[in-house]
């Protein structure tokens, strides 16, 4: 299974991550870092993985996020996309959007507080959906 995994670290100790690191993996095996150009294309998933608030003091790894899509039918269009904020090896907590009709919007979208903000909300809601796109955009 691929997925995109998201790092956020506030090595400058301000209280706020500074840092992102977006790296590809298949089958828990780190493939490779993004390239300067999917940086760049990544810039507002980035900015919407900032205010989820999920980060690591200075250089540390723990706090990331496993993003990946799920298409058993292989027809390009995936069902369902999920998110998994993990503590380390554990899920701290996790969203997913559902494409129940297959096509190509998600009817479903299912998730706790992922800013971090004491609320689940719409604006978490808001949240997930625009990662989900962004991440679509990337395409792994
Ligand atoms: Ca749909
Ligand atoms: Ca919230």
């Amino acid at each position: 299974m691929r997925y995109l995994k998201v790092i956020a670290q506030d090595r400058s100790d301000g209280g706020a991550a500074d840092t992102l690191r977006f790296q590809f993996f298949e089958d828990e095996q780190w493939k490779r870092d993004a390239t300067d150009d999917e940086i760049r294309r990544l810039s507002t998933f980035g900015t919407n993985y900032l205010k989820c608030r999920w980060f690591n003091a200075g250089e540390g790894e723990e706090r990331h996020l496993r993003m990946f899509s799920l298409n058993p039918t292989g027809d390009g269009s995936p069902e369902s996309v999920r998110l998994h904020f993990h503590e380390g090896p554990i899920i701290a907590y996790k969203a997913a959007v559902h494409d129940l009709d297959n096509d190509g919007a998600f009817e479903i979208v299912l998730c706790s507080d992922v800013d971090n903000d004491g609320h689940a909300d719409r604006t978490d809601r808001t949240r997930v959906n625009a990662l989900v796109r962004e991440f679509l955009k990337i395409g792994w």
